[in-house]
C-alpha cells in the first residue's frame, strides 16, 4: 500500500465478492490523479480516421451501451513470489478485482470518426501525466486493431451502476477484458489511430517481460490463477468440516478446474465451480474439507483453463516482475 501515488490492494473481506464495492477495489495510479471536470472532458479521437472529432460524455452517452463483468488483475499482482525481487511495487496477491462496467464499445467510438484502413494500433492516453526515466510523458497505452475493434473493449462511463470514481479512471477508461490491467486506460482524453506501432514508454519500457536470452514479449492475457477467499490467511478454525473457497480466472479461456491440495499433501482434489459464470470475470470455487487432525495445515490451490494452461508450482522470473501466477497457499489452524 502506497498513498502517493495511491497503490493498495483489494480489501482482504471483499475476495469472496463475485463484485468487488468500489472502496474495496484495487487501485493502481503511476502518477497523480488528474483533476478532470466531467462537464468539460472531452475525447480526442485523432490520427488515421477520416474525421478527427471530439466528444464530450453527453455525446458519448447518446451511443448504445453494453454492461459487461470484468475481472481485472494488475501485471505485477504476486510479485513478491519472485525473488530476487524485480522492481515495481510489491503487490502480495491482492491487485485483482471485478466490476461491472457500462460504457460504449471502443469500436463504436472509433467509428464515429472513420477508422482508416491503414491504421495498426489504437493508442490511448491517459490525462494523468509525469516523469519517467525517459521524460515527462502521459500514461499511455496502445492496442493491436483487433483488439481495439472486439465488441466487449469498452470505452467505459460506470461501474457497479454509478458514475466511475476518480480514483477508477473517471469520468472514462478504458476496459480492456481479459488483459492485464495496464490496457485498461484510466481518465482517457486521446484516443489516436496509428500506422506504426506505439514505442512509448509504458509500452516499451514497461508491461514486457523480460527474460535472459529471449527477446522481450509484450504483457497481454492475464495468466490462469485462483486464490483464497476462506478460510482467511492464519484463520483458526474448529475440528469439523470447513467450507474451502475462492476465486479463479484466466484472460485466455473460461476456468476448467480448480484443484486443492489438503494438508500440504500432493494429491489434488477438484473443487466444485459455483456462482455466476460471466466471460470475463472471474469464478468462485468451493469445497467442504474434514481436517483430519487439530493442528496447523497447509491447502494450495491451482486452476487450469479450457485451454489447457495451468498454474506452474513455481512462478516463471522475469526482470520486471509480471505474470506471477504460481500456486497460492494458505495456512489454517485447526483448535
Ligand atoms: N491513465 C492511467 N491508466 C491506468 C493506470 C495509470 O497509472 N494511469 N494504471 C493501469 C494499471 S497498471 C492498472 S493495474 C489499472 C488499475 O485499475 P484500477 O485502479 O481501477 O483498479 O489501471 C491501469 N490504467
Ligand atoms: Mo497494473
Amino acid at each position: 500500500m502506497r498513498e502517493a501515488p495511491r497503490n493498495a490492494e483489494i480489501a482482504p473481506d471483499a475476495v469472496g465478492s463475485f463484485i468487488t464495492p468500489a472502496a474495496a477495489r484495487f487501485v493502481r495510479t503511476n502518477f497523480a490523479v488528474p483533476r478532470i471536470d466531467p462537464r468539460r472532458h472531452r475525447l480526442e479521437i485523432a490520427g488515421a480516421v477520416e474525421r478527427p472529432i471530439h466528444l464530450g460524455l453527453a455525446d458519448l452517452r447518446a451511443l448504445p451501451r453494453r454492461t459487461l463483468v470484468v475481472t481485472t488483475e494488475c501485471a505485477g499482482n504476486q510479485r513478491t513470489s519472485l525473488s530476487p525481487l524485480p522492481p515495481g511495487e510489491p503487490w502480495l496477491g491482492g491487485a485483482v478485482s471485478t466490476g461491472t462496467f457500462t460504457g460504449i464499445p471502443l469500436a463504436a467510438v472509433l467509428e464515429r470518426a472513420g477508422l482508416r484502413k491503414d491504421a495498426i494500433e489504437i493508442l490511448a492516453e491517459g490525462a494523468d501525466a509525469g516523469k519517467t526515466p525517459s521524460g515527462e510523458a502521459h500514461f499511455a497505452r496502445s492496442l493491436p486493431v483487433v483488439k481495439a475493434l472486439d465488441p466487449d473493449t469498452l470505452v467505459a462511463l460506470e461501474m457497479n451502476g454509478k458514475p466511475l470514481t476518480p480514483a477508477h479512471g473517471g469520468p472514462l477508461r478504458l476496459i480492456v477484458p481479459g488483459w492485464y490491467g495496464m490496457a485498461s486506460v484510466k481518465w482517457v482524453s486521446r484516443l489516436e489511430a496509428l500506422t506504426a506501432p506505439f514505442a512509448g514508454y509504458f509500452q516499451s519500457e514497461r508491461y514486457v517481460f523480460v527474460e535472459s536470452g529471449r527477446t522481450a514479449q509484450p504483457v497481454r492475457e492475464m495468466r490462469v490463477k485462483a486464490l483464497f477467499s476462506s478460510p482467511a490467511p492464519g484463520a483458526a478454525v474448529e475440528l469439523g468440516p470447513v467450507l474451502v473457497s475462492g476465486m479463479a480466472w484466466s484472460g485466455s479461456a473460461p476456468i476448467a478446474k480448480v484443484e486443492v491440495a489438503l494438508a500440504g499433501g500432493s494429491e489434488w482434489i477438484e473443487a466444485r465451480l459455483t456462482g455466476p459464470e460471466e466471460k470475463h470475470a472471474w469464478r468462485r470455487w468451493e469445497l467442504t474439507w474434514i481436517p483430519p487432525w487439530r493442528g496447523r495445515h497447509v491447502l494450495r490451490c491451482r486452476a487450469t483453463d479450457a485451454s489447457g494452461n495451468v498454474q506452474p508450482d513455481v512462478p516463471r522470473w522475469n526482470a520486471l516482475g509480471y505474470g506471477a501466477n504460481a500456486v497460492q497457499s494458505v495456512l489454517v489452524d485447526v483448535r
